[in-house]
């Protein structure tokens, strides 16, 4: 069986943390969608670690690594990440393996998600710019280049094609990018070169053989299900399916075939880039959550956009994906709130709603709040359930009786070692 781990709300959910300390549990730690868009932190023996494109089963020495064929690779910023992991003395050839259908970035992709944002002015995605869209378009077009084609000697040619193509395209656009395309190729030839040092391989076949022995194989979701290309805030998203479907094409893995769905969210709601989001603070309260939560952009230090839960987001959430148990992340953010305040519906048309409408820009709903007692202990340094304050019990509760679901994980810092288990 294969379990799977994902962000509920629009990422940065912390589901680095949560790998990390599940992987001792499993024999296998696999990507399936998105690249080096994600930044997954990890905090342990007082180093904190980045990772975009690896996952975060990586420090751990019995586990087996997988970048899945449904996730986009920048050779480039793969090089970077190597290179950080250089000082731990980690056996990445054995320890990394990398799915040959796995499309490849090209340096090209990054300056048309660049040309693609300035273009939209206004109405941009507020993308990460690692040239995510583009590679996912010429994967559904049937244009790209993949980590396979590297074993050929023609992989070349195919990619001068489609780089000629893509800065055609660029011209396209009415909008002013100004790049060395002749220094980009060169880092970009130097990733391959890190990259082809390393085990490619049918990952499906991989898996079916890794599920053959009954070895246990966690699958790590990057952004969140409120940034599915189907299932999220559309155009605002990006462009995989961060939900429980996209571990099956992104993988392999047949339906029947997945086990736990563990859903991880936080105890508050944050988003960045653009696009609505209904709880949103712009308040002195949402002001603390992004300082006391620290919350910046993993992989562009964009500071994020913060508000309370949207529990009727979340139940969708839960809903997409069938998810099986929660975690609730930063919960030790929201100490010393005298009230908490949780969305239980919209109002929408005139009426009220408790699921997400077709839009949820803030012109068409309004959050209804449901309120809580806040707490003000301290609980950072907390290591059982027994000593959570009443009030973020009761907190829980109400979560749970509304999504049905069990919060099994609370956790309440960013290290390892500050995790609650219920
Ligand atoms: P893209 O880069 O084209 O996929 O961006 C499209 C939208 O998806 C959002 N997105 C993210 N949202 C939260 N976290 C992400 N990863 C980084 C992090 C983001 C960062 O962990 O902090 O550092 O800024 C992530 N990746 C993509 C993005 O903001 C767009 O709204
Ligand atoms: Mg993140």
């Amino acid at each position: 069986m294969v379990d799977l781990l994902l962000g509920l709300q629009w990422g940065d959910e912390g589901k680095g943390k949560i790998v990390d300390v599940l992987t001792k549990n499993y024999d296998i730690i696999a990507r399936f969608q998105g690249g080096p868009n994600a930044g997954h932190t990890l905090e342990f023996d007082g180093f904190k670690h980045v990772l975009h494109t690896i996952p975060s089963g990586i420090f751990h020495e019995n586990a087996i690594n997988v970048v899945g064929n449904g996730v986009v690779i920048d050779p480039v910023i793969f090089k970077k990440e190597l290179d950080n992991l250089a000082k731990f003395n980690i056996d990445i050839i054995s320890r990394l393996l990398i799915s040959r259908k796995a499309h490849l970035i090209l340096p090209t992709h990054r300056l048309l998600d660049a040309a693609s944002e300035a273009a939209k002015g206004k109405a941009k995605i507020g993308s990460t710019l690692k040239g995510i869209g583009p590679t996912y378009m010429d994967k559904t077009g049937r244009n790209g280049l993949r980590v396979g084609d590297l074993e050929f000697d023609n992989w070349k040619e195919k990619y001068r094609n489609l780089a000629n193509k893509h800065e055609a395209m660029i011209g396209f656009y009415d909008v002013d990018i100004q790049y060395d395309l002749k220094e980009l190729e060169e880092e970009f030839i130097e990733g391959i070169n890190t990259l082809k040092e390393l085990q490619f391989i049918d990952s499906e076949q991989y898996m079916f053989a890794a599920m053959a022995e009954g070895k246990k194989i966690l699958a790590e979701g990057a952004q969140g299900s409120l940034l599915d290309i189907d299932f999220g805030t559309y155009p605002y998203v990006t462009s995989s399916n961060t939900t429980a479907a996209g571990a099956c094409t992104g993988l392999g893995v047949a339906p029947g075939k997945i086990g736990r769905v563990l859903g991880i969210f936080k105890a508050y709601t944050t988003r960045v880039g653009s696009g609505p989001f209904p709880t949103e603070l712009f308040d002195k309260d949402g002001e603390t959550m992004g300082r006391v939560g620290n919350e910046f952009g993993a992989t562009t230090g964009r500071p994020r956009r913060c508000g309370w839960l949207d529990l009727v987001a979340l139940k969708y959430a839960v809903q997409i994906n069938g998810v099986t148990e929660l975690m609730m992340m930063k919960a030790d953010v929201l100490s010393g709130f005298k009230t908490i305040k949780v969305c239980t519906g919209y109002k929408y048309k005139g009426g009220t709603v408790q699921h997400l409408p077709y839009n949820i820009e803030s012109d068409n709903v309004t959050p209804i709040y449901t309120e809580l007692k806040g707490w003000s202990k301290d609980l950072t340094k907390l290591t059982k359930a027994g000593e959570l304050p009443p009030a973020l019990n009761d907190y829980i509760d109400f979560l749970e009786k509304a999504l049905h679901v069990p919060i099994k994980i609370v956790s309440v810092g960013p290290d390892r070692l500050q995790t609650i288990y219920r």
